[in-house]
């Protein structure tokens, strides 16, 4: 069955708006600029109200919710065959400390209109499709992103991070089973599966799409990401006593080792991304030299060769440029570049043609679930415009209208892939 007009007239606009604007009131926070952000870390009481309100919506459409042993929660719709793979489509609810209203949510909040809209206009499709919410997609409290999915795909083990803390101390681990415990009423499910497909929207996080004036863009790939966390331990002294020659100060050192690594990641054609933005220093007194630094690196390439030689090259650099303090460096991310699979890109280009929207091919520069469930099942992405490509900022914005659009073409997207 080729979806029917009035499956995609029956994805709203106006409630698929509404509970954006509900989910946006938790963890609501005012950007410097008056923007209305979002500040929801993974696995806090936040979350668990987000949830709460996402598994009310789905149950009151039929939906049944689980959630499996890293807390991923997936509403699921049955398909009129049994025993068939579920199409899955979802993304995250989590949030970056000084987020915006729409990166993450919106893909799961677009996947449950999709499959009410479905509902709705008497779709019957042979698959189930199940809604998904991953844990911990940003890494913003808990580093890395992705926990969830990683653990879902088989490409980390489940008990990889329990040891990881946040600002507070408290580990990942001990937040996991807080959160389990709170939510045994759900039904639970192993950890893991093999869905039939995957499909995410997102917003794009960039300005292409909005600069060309386009409504969708046809996702074709996500480039590879490498995250590290560097440690410099040196030794503090008075401020105004120790001379400099006697010093063994870590944030000298850390200008040093960044100093390097921008040489070792300068690209004139622009396409690498090289990322500090997450510095620790102790004691972090002005009169007291520092001890301790911690900052992090976010690396990211498309060619997974520059990946490779860049991201390997990293340690010694470091340690080359360092000059009085003990270095530890530890890699704790490594997503290589992904394509996406023609099922779906297809799928979604058909859907927008369509519906008479303007679409595009192109990749994603920001990391996603969909990254990790390549391996598993044919996967893809949809995106919509995002205001001047702002994001991981409290100004992030789209539209109603383009929101709409997105979750239209998701919902043809869905009957496609889970008709037979
Ligand atoms: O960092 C990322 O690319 C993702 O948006 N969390
Ligand atoms: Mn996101
Ligand atoms: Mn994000
Ligand atoms: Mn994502």
């Amino acid at each position: 069955t080729s979806i029917t007009p009035n499956a995609v007239a029956a994805v709203s606009e106006a409630r698929q708006w509404d509970r954006l604007m509900q989910m946006a009131r938790l963890g609501a926070f005012r950007g410097g600029d008056g923007s209305e952000g979002v500040n929801r870390a993974c696995l806090t009481p936040l979350d668990r109200e987000a949830r709460r309100l996402l598994i009310g919506w789905g149950q009151a459409i039929g939906l049944t919710p689980s959630i499996d042993a890293l807390g991923n929660l997936f509403l699921r719709s049955e398909g009129t065959v049994p025993g068939l793979a579920p199409v899955l489509a979802g993304s995250h609810m989590d949030s970056q400390p000084a987020g915006g209203r729409f990166d993450g949510i919106w893909g799961v909040l677009a996947a449950l209109e999709a499959v009410q809209a479905l509902h709705e206009a008497g779709v019957s499709l042979a698959r189930p499709i199940e809604v998904v919410a991953w844990t911990n997609e940003e890494g913003g409290r808990f580093a890395p992103g992705c926990m969830g999915s990683m653990a879902y795909a088989g490409h980390s083990a489940a008990d990889s991070w329990d040891a990881v803390t946040d600002s507070h101390g408290v580990s990942f681990g001990e937040a996991l089973r807080e959160h389990l415990a709170k939510e045994a009423d759900l039904p639970r499910r192993p950890l893991g599966g093999a869905p039939h497909a995957y499909v995410e929207a997102h917003i794009e996080q960039g300005p292409q799409l909005e600069a060309a004036g386009l409504d969708i863009g046809i996702v074709t790939g996500i480039q590879g990401s490498r995250w590290f966390l560097v440690e410099l331990l040196g030794a503090s002294a008075h401020a105004g006593t120790a001379p400099v020659s006697m010093r063994r100060d870590a944030v000298q050192d850390m200008v040093r080792a960044i100093t390097a690594l921008n040489a070792l990641m300068a690209d004139p054609t622009d396409v690498l991304r090289f990322t500090v933005a997450k510095i620790e220093v102790e004691p972090n007194s002005s009169n007291s030299v520092a001890e301790r630094v911690r900052f992090t690196i976010d690396f990211r390439h498309p060619d997974a060769a520059v990946l490779t030689a860049r991201g390997d090259a990293i340690e010694a650099t470091i340690r080359g440029a360092v000059r009085h303090c003990d270095v530890t460096v530890t890699e704790r991310f490594h997503a290589l570049p992904v394509e996406f699979h023609p099922a779906v890109t297809g799928a979604v280009e058909r859907a927008a043609a369509a519906q008479g929207l303007k679409a595009v091919r192109m990749p994603s520069g920001a990391f996603h679930d969909a990254q990790f469930m390549v391996p598993l099942c044919p996967s893809g992405m949809i995106f919509i415009p995002s205001y001047r490509g702002i994001s991981h900022n409290p100004a992030e914005y789209s539209s109603p209208e383009q929101l709409v659009r997105g979750a239209r073409v998701l919902a043809q997207v869905l009957a496609e892939l889970a008709r037979d």
